[in-house]
């Protein structure tokens, strides 16, 4: 059931530019995009690899496309096996059998299933900025405790001055891009949110990642929750679980419902992925669960202003060099003797 979102980020990507011609200041940056009329990638000219995960099987290389400007990234992704279907998938004589080598009872083989059941989920991103190139960059990272006059000091200014570009939200909230995906949506303006799926899931439902978007702008993140908010938390925590339950059979109890700090993208949003999954941005120093989320509000209304809230940092974010600026980081990795 969940299969049907396969292969739908690419399609997604390709925004129709002349939609938003003249709508807003980024409607040149999108009509010099690449997605309009990709259908393989022969124009790609790599540059360098970015990264190479062997154990997520991830590659991100960074390049450009013949004839369009500017930087390009592409992600590729080997997807999670799907248990339905395995007969059809791979079990069948489509799917070739060529022999490395054999040894008393075991073999070791390469199997090569039909090319339609063999895609690898790619993600591309063009025009790509240097902060989407360090944002995909392996490289050492850092801890910061960031207490709350450390926020308003350094990440807050920081972050007035440089972020990512909200469009993408704003299209979805709109119904501008991805409006066939959303699987939930509530439309009040204080309590409402559009639940969607991640840009990251490859649609199996082994890997089940849905994005939960409140109607509100104006919430960057987890700092500017209060009690004023928690309608809208448990309204997403309530209606988001109810929709995934019913489209994909995914319980509540099997879903992990978290923010991210400091999070990519400063509109708040709320990730639901499969427990079983281990989802990418999991881990202690970036993950917050809803349900803490929401108790530490309720024991103390203003929690999330007062704080001190830790998170990693990559060298190459330019936020690192603020921190360091301020004293609180120290030279990158690279600089010490
Ligand atoms: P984040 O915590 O701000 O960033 O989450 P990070 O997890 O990337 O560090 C933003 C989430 O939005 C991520 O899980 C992204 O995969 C997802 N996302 C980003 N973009 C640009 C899109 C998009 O265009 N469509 C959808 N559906 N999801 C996106």
């Amino acid at each position: 059931m969940a299969n049907a979102e396969t292969n739908t980020i690419d399609k997604e990507l390709c925004v129709n530019p002349k939609k938003f011609k003249s709508e807003n200041e980024d409607s040149k940056r999108i009509e010099n995009t690449v997605h309009q009329n990709l259908k393989d990638l022969s124009k790609f000219k790599l540059k360098r690899v970015i990264n190479n995960n062997a154990q997520k099987k991830l590659l991100c290389v960074e390049g450009t496309f013949t004839g369009y400007d500017g930087s390009a990234l592409v992600l590729l992704e080997k997807k999670a096996f799907v248990e339905d279907n395995l007969d059809e998938h791979l079990f069948n004589d489509s799917s070739i059998l060529s022999k490395e080598f054999e040894n008393d009872l075991y073999g070791n083989y390469n199997c090569f299933p039909l090319v339609k059941y063999n895609s690898i989920k790619t993600t591309i991103i063009h025009p790509a900025t240097e902060k989407h190139i360090a944002k995909f960059e392996n490289q050492p990272v850092h801890i910061v405790d960031e207490t709350a006059e450390l926020y308003k000091e350094v990440t807050l200014t920081h972050l007035n001055k440089e972020q990512f570009s909200l469009q993408w939200v704003y299209n979805i909230l709109e119904h501008k891009a991805e409006q066939e995906r959303i699987v939930f949506e509530d439309l009040d303006p204080i309590t409402g949110f559009v639940l969607i799926p991640d840009l990251k899931w490859d649609g199996s439902l082994e890997t089940l990642y849905l994005l939960a978007i409140p109607m509100q702008r104006g919430i960057k993140s987890i700092r500017d929750l209060n009690d004023l908010h928690l309608p809208l938390l448990k309204n997403i925590r309530d209606s988001g679980t109810k929709a995934i339950s019913t489209k994909y059979g995914v319980p509540t109890s099997q879903l992990r419902i978290y923010f991210h700090y400091q999070p990519s993208f400063y509109h708040l949003h709320i990730h639901f992925t499969y427990l079983k999954y281990d989802a990418p941005g999991i881990f202690t120093e970036k993950a917050h669960l809803l349900s803490t989320v929401i108790n530490n509000i309720e024991l103390m209304g203003d929690y999330y202003s007062k704080a001190t809230l830790s998170f990693a940092v990559k060298e190459s974010d330019t936020l690192f060099a603020k921190y360091q600026e301020h004293g609180v980081l120290p030279v990158k990795s690279a600089e010490v003797k």
